[in-house]
């Protein structure tokens, strides 16, 4: 399959994150990729190309004007403050707050726009996570274009941002415009599978209330698991969405026969559903050894998970989300594409 890709991913490098009470270094790193491209490389999985450049209108599709407008303007107005170090945010606009008016204070505003501590954002970060965008949709449209299947390689990953707000690494979700960009090229029901450990919090509110996009997610349960808020088994979806979100929160510690159980019922809803096109919020932080998450999976899971995928029958699109192991973060990957290719072929 063919594979989009952009160096511009390391304009966004995260110094600390805000863990245990400590700013401790970013989990999300530039590395990450280099190790994912290396090995879609050396398995010669596709060729890699570069992403073509969208209006950023393509993005407004499902996230808010006004939050992409901080996006944009962020940095410019932080170190107009006299930083140089990363912006991180230190207050948020809990129950009963306002969130109607947009502070004038850059603190505000950051609280306004972001759910958590853990997200840095620097210079480079608006522009890295536009180019995330371009290669998603870059992806979507060479599927929609025929290709059986393809796989966006971006960094930071995408699928805890929300409509108007970032988190959990993520600035702008990759997946949610990949799946909106099937939409308005043409199909009619477009599903998001998201096997990320985490749950994808911000693809579940983007699509919450509407059918035509199905969000399906397996991932520790958020009683103990970040993000802790959302990913409950009773989120359904809401008005015309009803039916059309379905979450398999899995204790941490579960045994890869829970997750394929999972997995199993989730295949056999996307199948009932009769969707044209298919996103995966593909995270491989459900590795065995991934130092903040508890799930069990390896190499032969991977493998199985991609033949599971391939069954599907469906016009693909892989979009790379989180994996912190970030020595075998390639491997796995790559060992989800293959088992994707060779049942394909
Ligand atoms: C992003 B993705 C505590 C550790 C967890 C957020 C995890 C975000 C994961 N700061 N921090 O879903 O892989
Ligand atoms: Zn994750």
């Amino acid at each position: 399959m063919k594979i989009i890709y952009s160096d511009r991913h390391r304009l966004h490098h995260g110094d600390k994150e805000m863990y245990r009470g400590q700013l401790v270094p970013c989990f999300e790193k530039p590395e990450r990729a280099d190790f994912v491209y290396d090995a879609v490389k050396a398995r010669k999985l596709g060729p890699i190309l570069e992403p073509k450049e969208f209006p950023v209108s393509a993005i407004e599709r499902v996230h808010s004007p006004r939050y992409i407008r901080f996006l944009e303007k962020a940095w410019d107005l932080w170190t107009a403050q006299g930083n140089t170090n990363d912006a991180l945010p230190a207050v948020w606009p809990v129950r009963g707050f306002r969130d109607d008016v947009e502070p004038e204070h850059f603190a505000g505003k950051l609280g306004l726009y972001s759910y958590d501590s853990g997200t840095p954002l620097m210079a480079g970060t608006w522009a890295a996570a536009k180019t995330g965008a371009d290669i998603a949709l870059t992806a979507q449209q060479l599927v929609t274009g025929g290709e059986r299947a393809a796989f966006a390689l971006s960094r930071p990953p995408g699928h805890h941002a929300g409509p108007d707000f970032l988190g959990g690494y993520c600035f702008v979700n990759n997946a949610a415009v990949a799946a909106q960009g099937f939409r308005d090229n043409g199909a009619q029901r477009v599903v998001v599978l998201d096997v990320d450990y985490h749950h994808g919090n911000g693809t579940q509110s983007i699509f919450y209330e509407r059918s035509d996009v199905m969000f399906v997610s397996i991932h520790g349960d958020p009683r103990t698991e970040y993000p802790f808020f959302l990913g409950h088994a009773n989120e359904i979806g809401n008005n015309e969405g009803v039916g059309y979100n379905k979450n398999y929160p899995l204790p941490a510690g579960s045994s890869n026969a829970l997750w394929f159980d999972a997995l199993g019922d989730a295949v056999r809803r996307i199948n009932e559903y009769r969707a044209d096109a298919l996103v995966i919020s593909l995270g491989v932080d459900t590795f065995a050894d991934d130092p903040i998450s508890k799930f069990q999976l390896r190499e032969p899971e991977y493998l199985k998970l991609g033949a599971q995928i391939a069954a599907l029958n469906l016009p693909t699109v892989f979009i790379l989300e989180g994996g912190y192991a970030v020595a075998e973060i390639g491997h796995n990957v790559a060992h989800v594409l293959q088992g994707f290719e060779d049942a394909v072929s």
